[in-house]
């Protein structure tokens, strides 16, 4: 397998090398692998691609190296100021880029420096859901265990929700005995088809048996599990916390409020869903 290519010179003069290395550094090369020993020297000046390109017909620059650069106009400034030749001036190329040529030291030859006026590579969609609840619809489902700090988390979950343009009367708020409740009702709230997201809202905190631990694990699961089966986004604010100051610290103290952030998540969840169903990928999978 081959693991790179490289254009080799080799100049007869010290100073000749040391032109070119300077050329090279100048255009923004990066320096490599670099040796000195009794019979040679030399150091590569590597770019993120290489390789070759074999070309026939009309268009294609006069040199013996070509490269492609963000800016072909920064680096013509560049060259300017550093004195090195030009052989052809900057030019727009037909086939959407801006190219110009200069001469490499010590007769090395000519290098084309082009860059495209656009960028023609395929990118990446990204998909991002947007922080507008207009329109949308919640559910929150809300532990009355530890209601001291659940009903401060509701209160941030709904401040959050109104701030980001959800109203009153879009909003379902289901109160549970405790955390170990949310995740089947938040499911039966899911699966009504009338809420576009759900915001869990509970509170466990830890005691002297392990009940906390599997208490935890079960609504955690639970609440993933509704989110996974029914397609509609679950917001987890479920407080797990050794103590009650640590509760304290995260329902709107030192840590902020897990319910304005739990809020804010299904708000994004919310309109994500309506982006890729909407998304070209998503009508193109649609139609097939
Ligand atoms: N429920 C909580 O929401 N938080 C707790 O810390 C908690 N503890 O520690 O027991 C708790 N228990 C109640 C549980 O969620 C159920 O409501 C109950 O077991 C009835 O099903």
């Amino acid at each position: 397998m081959i693991k790179s290519i490289h254009r080799l010179y080799v100049p007869t003069r010290e100073a000749d090398f040391h032109a070119l290395v300077d050329f090279f550094d100048a255009l923004g090369l990066k320096r490599g692998e670099a040796w000195k020993g009794q019979r040679s020297q030399g150091i590569k000046l590597d770019a993120p691609e290489a390789g070759v390109e074999i070309g026939l017909g009309k268009g294609f620059p006069r040199a013996d190296l070509v490269v492609e650069c963000d800016s072909a106009d920064v680096l013509y400034d560049l060259a300017k100021r550093r004195g090195f030749g030009v052989a052809e001036e900057i030019t727009d190329c037909e086939w959407g880029a801006r190219m110009f040529t200069l001469e490499l030291p010590a007769g090395a030859g000519r290098l084309a420096v082009f860059s495209y006026n656009k960028d023609w590579r395929p990118k990446p969609q990204v998909g991002e859901g947007k922080l507008d609840a207009s329109g949308k619809r919640f559910g929150i489902v809300v532990s009355r265990f530890n209601a001291f700090i659940t009903e401060r988390m509701l209160a941030g979950a709904l401040d959050a929700l109104r701030r980001a343009g959800a109203r009153d009367q879009d909003i379902q708020i289901m109160r549970v005995p405790g955390a170990f409740e949310v995740p089947s009702v938040g499911r039966a709230l899911a699966a009504s088809r009338k809420v576009d997201a759900v915001i869990c809202l509970a509170c466990i905190i830890r005691g002297e048996t392990s009940h906390y631990e599997h208490l935890a694990n079960e609504v955690t699961r639970g609440i993933g599990q509704s989110a996974q089966e029914t397609g509609v986004p679950h917001a987890y604010g479920v407080l797990t916390c050794d103590s009650l100051e640590q509760a304290i610290d995260r329902a709107g103290l030192k840590m902020g409020n897990k319910g304005w952030d739990a809020a804010l998540s299904a708000v994004e969840m919310a309109s994500l869903k309506v982006a890729s169903r909407q998304s070209p990928v998503a009508r193109r999978k649609r139609r097939t």
